[in-house]
């Protein structure tokens, strides 16, 4: 008997993992986490990792306390009654206990991350003012010298000069970033609340109208990604999507050069202004259009 369980346990493990590509394996190594890009996502990624730990270690626990009780305690007879208890002081202190204690330590360890992740350092490498609005993102690169003392509100910007990129519903922008470097976003949105977030940086903030999130990453391996609004917005949430490029300092300086090139500068951050409340994109050709 225990034997032929054993055997039909195997061959379904085995039946499992042989139906996993190598992306599966990669995604179950990874927890369903994606590759950390960012210097901020391996201390996401180890709250991830200890809690499935933790969890884990309750579900054997509990689920082999189950598995005894139900092979233990079986009614062997059909005229059987079992001994009937009403209460057991030293197991309901336990289980009152040991969940408190597990909070306590998921607690701490989940303030510990947040401390280091929202960390803002006085004096970061740039500034990114972001626009989040409905439907899109607009992007505001300094040109020139930082001045890190600024509040990003009202007319305090860091530089004295932008170029931008804007998105619509219906044209997904790109967010370019030099790898390497410690970047400030400071998240601006004109009408809800929306959320700015990139997976593979494994760290979003709220949007939040009336005041000014700030967020700094760094970005550590150059490649594509994609980010999105992680808060659900309105009708086109869903299309509130962008692209991320993390490339070389050279290549960041020539994008900038592209988009001042291009008519893009202004002397302020673009935070939203006459179209904010279009619903951008969506009037023409709403259906199947994602350039
Ligand atoms: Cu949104």
């Amino acid at each position: 008997m225990r034997r032929t369980l054993k055997v039909a346990l195997l061959g379904a493990a085995m039946l499992v993992l042989a139906g996993c590509s190598e992306a599966d394996t990669h995604q179950i190594r990874n927890l369903a986490m994606p590759d950390r890009a960012s210097a901020q996502g391996p201390y996401t990624y180890e709250l991830w990792k200890w809690a499935w730990v933790a969890a884990m270690v309750t579900g054997v626990i509990v689920w082999g306390l189950i598995f005894y009780v139900v092979v233990r305690f079986r009614r062997r007879s059909d005229d059987e009654v079992p001994r009937q208890t009403r209460y057991n002081l030293p197991l309901e202190v336990f289980y009152t206990i040991a969940p408190v204690l597990m909070c306590v330590v998921f607690f701490f360890h989940t303030v510990r991350v947040q401390d280091e992740v929202l960390n803002l350092d006085a004096n970061p490498d740039m500034t990114v003012e972001v626009l989040g609005q409905q439907w899109s993102w607009t992007f505001n690169y300094g040109v020139g010298e930082q001045n890190p003392g600024a509040s990003g509100d009202q007319d305090d910007f860091a530089y004295d000069s932008y170029v931008y990129t804007s998105g619509t519903g219906a044209d997904i922008p790109t967010l370019v970033l030099p790898v390497d470097q410690n970047i400030q976003f400071n998240l601006h949105s004109p009408d809800v609340i929306h959320d700015f977030g990139v997976p593979s940086f494994l760290v979003k903030m709220d949007v939040i109208p009336g005041r000014v999130n700030k967020l700094q990453i760094t970005p550590t391996v150059e490649g594509t990604y994609a980010g999105k609004c992680y808060e659900l917005c309105g009708v086109s949430h869903s299309r509130m999507l962008f692209n991320v490029e993390v490339v070389s300092q050279d290549e960041y300086d020539a994008y900038l050069l592209e988009l001042a090139d291009a008519g893009n500068t202004s002397e302020q951050p673009v935070l939203g202004g006459s179209f904010v409340r279009e619903q951008a994109g969506l009037d023409n050709d709403s259906e199947g259009h994602s350039e």
